[in-house]
């Protein structure tokens, strides 16, 4: 992987000339995208529009950054008489930071203005300013890049979905299986023994599927049965006991290990029989999320894709949150959102999004309606956006009653 080209345009477009990070770079996916790069302490990234990046990372890594990063400079802290500064410091963890001052210093300069992230350590950006660095933090500029997904993104992707589709199968299959008992309790058979089917024993499903496949749930995946599926983002206890007649919202979105990119899909299934309500739900939901895949497309504001989404399921007799309406049943969040190093990212499809959908986005379309004496029904795939539409990334059938 190298520098994404898109990164070098938006800071020119900016009016920014050079840019600098400084961290580890598992939790923090901007330093992944730019440096190609795994480490789990915090190294130099920097450049400059128009020139090729320079990485700087500590003694014991360059070796390894040297073969693995896709950025071609390489250089070890040693060379810019790393300890001589820290020592001189009163304290190590404030010599660490004008090191990279001293750094910056050196290969940027003190003239104009470095573009950083808006996570960029504050602490640091004092020891920098202190220094006489001028850096500008700015949203948006390598988090813009990383929105517009390139043919090996988005194969990352499709693995991603491919395995979490199979866990999904599994997962279902386990569900519609299962004997229901006194109270519609669900059973399931486990080492010859009848036992309550619990959440738990369905997330172990997912996650060992995914640990067979090189993938991870870095969240907890979402199995909410009944009405503790009205809150979205209700994960499910692994005691919660899984019941016949009520929906069961199963919301998997996992993570490749090798190359970090994540997928998201939610299906929602009734063992046995869906009530009249439950079942309007889901109609309600399918039109709505079918209306969405037939809209969405590149030029298309995210804000008109959730206005689309409001009115069909409002059409429905169903309540939503638009023009910020505080509701306790209905449709309460976005249509979707970016994914890829993050499980959520840009570009929204809420209603206070502004910019255009773009060609090789990837995003999620998932329309949902909650109900605290009925749970949740939320039905989403991950779509790359086309010039003409879309291309679903999810096959996984879409199917209520199993
Ligand atoms: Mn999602």
């Amino acid at each position: 992987m190298t520098v994404k080209k898109d990164v070098d345009r938006i800071l020119a477009e900016k009016g920014l000339d050079s840019m600098l990070f400084y961290s580890e770079s598992y939790q923090n996916a901007n330093m992944y995208y730019l440096s190609g790069f795994k480490a789990p302490d915090p190294f130099i990234f920097l450049k400059r529009v128009g020139e090729d990046p320079l990485m700087i990372v500590n003694q014991m890594e360059l070796s390894r950054a040297k073969k693995e990063a896709g950025v071609k400079d390489v250089r070890s802290y040693h060379d810019y008489n790393f300890m001589q500064i820290v020592r001189s410091a009163p304290d190590p963890k404030v010599g660490g930071m004008k090191f990279v001052a001293s750094v910056a210093n050196k290969e940027l300069g003190t003239r104009k203005p470095i573009f950083v992230a808006p996570s960029f350590p504050t602490m640091l950006g004092d020891v920098l300013r202190s220094e006489d660095l001028k850096i500008k933090p700015v949203f948006d500029v390598v988090e813009k890049a990383r929105e517009t997904k390139e043919p090996e993104e988005i194969k990352a992707i499709k693995y991603v979905q491919k395995t979490m589709e199979e866990a999904t199968s599994k997962a279902i299959e386990l569900v519609a299986n299962a004997e229901v008992g006194a109270n519609g309790t669900l059973f399931c058979r486990e080492g010859g023994k009848r036992k309550q089917l619990l959440v738990g024993r369905v997330r172990s499903v997912f996650d060992h599927t995914f640990v067979d496949r090189g993938c991870v749930s870095e969240g907890e995946t979402i199995i909410a049965r009944g009405p503790g599926g009205a809150d979205p983002h209700y994960t499910g206890k692994a005691e919660d006991i899984l019941k016949a007649d009520q929906p069961i919202v199963m919301d998997v979105f996992p993570r490749s290990v090798g190359n970090r990119y994540f997928s998201d899909m939610t299906r929602t299934v009734v063992k046995g029989r869906a009530s009249k309500p439950v079942r309007k739900m889901f109609e309600a939901v399918l039109e709505a999320r079918n209306a969405a895949l037939d809209a969405i497309r590149a030029g298309v504001l995210g804000s008109k894709m959730q206005n689309l989404c409001y009115d069909v399921l409002e059409k429905a007799g169903y309540e939503t949150i638009r023009g910020g309406k505080q509701i306790s049943k209905g449709y309460t969040h976005g249509l979707g959102h970016g994914v890829g190093l993050e499980v959520h990212e840009g570009p929204s499809m809420g209603e206070l999004a502004k910019s255009p959908l773009e060609e090789h986005n990837i995003v999620t379309v998932e329309p949902g309606l909650y109900d605290p004496k009925i749970g949740g029904m939320r039905i989403e795939d991950i779509v790359e956006v086309t010039k003409k539409g879309c291309n679903d990334l999810t096959k996984m059938e879409i199917c209520l009653e199993v």
